[in-house]
């Protein structure tokens, strides 16, 4: 067993997702290979530090037992050390020597590590245009290639094993794309498109988070990234690019026609009906995601009604407003979304 995974199986299971519940958010509990790397440099930086913290204690401890006792006749004014001290130029140059080849030590890990990172092979990789909005993730899959291509937001599917090329992209403030599972932070920039190529190796459900203050509801700006074997990737794939489903009842059908008679068709798309505004989430697959608003809410009937009624309330800012609905309206309404598979 390597040390990583019995220090993993061993320290760390009260503290990951397990105890929790999934999906977890532990950079220590790499679930792909770029992690992986990250993971290796950040024990090697603890393990030299450990060293470097040991040594300096040791050495305190050792000045401390040798430095010499006063006695009573002892001026409390006079410096204990009287001309240079025997051996301290050797010690002191021995010290920076070993400070510098340590420092040395990590500079060549990092670049090692960097190395690796950028050496992920790409081919057939999968690629995702992922924007940063406040405070949400638009996802856009395939883009550029309009017969796979389709929108989601705030949880990805990947497949194990197959690479995945994030093409980063923010509008107007300065996001960072983190899940630590997975891979290493990176900012979206705006004006900049930033690649993160990533690839899951063990199926899971990782959490990821906005990790770059970008405004007043920054902390609930999360995401999902689940993975997945490659065919039931495949055939989210294929359900997410079909259309909405069709209502398939009158409570359905009523809930589409509260849906498109309300301001939610101007900022929302369901493709296949005649809402396609990209002003906030697409919701043709709604029914499919586990959370809302970023991670905010479990994807629920209940917590739907709460969202939709008051928005401000849950995610002070947020850029939906409250809609208000006689009540017979809103439950039609929440059929119908809850119909979106
Ligand atoms: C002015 C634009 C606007 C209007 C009008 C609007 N929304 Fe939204 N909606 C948004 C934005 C922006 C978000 C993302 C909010 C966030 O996560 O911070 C959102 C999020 C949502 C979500 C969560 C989606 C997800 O996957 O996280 C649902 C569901 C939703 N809106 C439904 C509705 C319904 C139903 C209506 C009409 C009653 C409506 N919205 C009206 C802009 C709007
Ligand atoms: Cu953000």
């Amino acid at each position: 067993m390597s040390v990583r995974l019995a220090y993993a199986s061993s320290v760390l299971p009260a503290l990951s997702g397990a105890a929790y519940g999934a999906p977890f958010q532990n950079a220590l509990l790499p679930g792909g290979i770029q992690a992986d790397h990250v993971h290796t440099l950040w024990l090697i930086m603890l393990a030299t530090c450990a060293v470097v913290f040991a040594a300096v204690f040791a050495a305190f401890l050792i000045a401390l037992w040798r430095a010499p006792r006063a006695t009573e006749e002892t001026s409390p004014q006079t410096s204990r050390t009287t001309g240079a001290e025997r051996g301290s130029s050797r010690a002191v140059a021995i010290g920076a020597a070993l400070s510098t080849a340590g420092l040395l030590g990590l500079l060549v890990a990092s670049v090692v590590t960097d190395r690796a990172l950028a050496g992920l092979p790409l081919k057939d990789g999968i690629v995702i245009e992922v924007n940063g909005l406040q405070w949400w993730w638009q996802a856009t899959y395939s883009p550029g290639d309009p017969a796979r291509t389709f929108e989601t937001a705030n949880e990805l599917h990947i497949p194990v094993g197959k690479p995945v090329v994030l093409k980063l992209q923010s509008p107007d403030v300065i996001h960072s794309f983190w899940v630590p599972n997975l891979a290493p932070k990176k900012d979206l920039i705006p004006g900049h498109t930033l690649t993160l190529a990533l690839r899951a190796d063990k199926p899971g459900v990782y959490r990821g988070q906005c990790a770059e203050f970008c405004g007043y509801q920054h902390a609930k700006m999360a995401f999902l990234v689940i993975a997945e074997e490659p065919a039931q990737y495949e055939q989210w794939e294929k359900a997410q690019r079909a259309s909405a489903k069709e209502p398939a009842d009158a409570a359905q059908k009523r809930g589409q026609q509260v849906f498109m008679e309300s301001p939610c068709v101007m900022c929302h798309t369901i493709q296949g009906t005649a809402a396609n505004a990209k002003n906030g989430p697409d919701l043709t697959h709604l029914a499919s995601r586990t959370t809302i608003a970023a991670g905010t809410l479990p994807n629920t009937r209940g917590h739907l009604a709460g969202w939709i009624s008051n928005p401000q309330q849950v995610k002070p800012g947020t850029n939906m407003p409250a809609v208000t609905l006689p009540a017979d309206d809103l439950q039609a309404l929440l059929t119908y979304l809850e119909s979106l598979q």
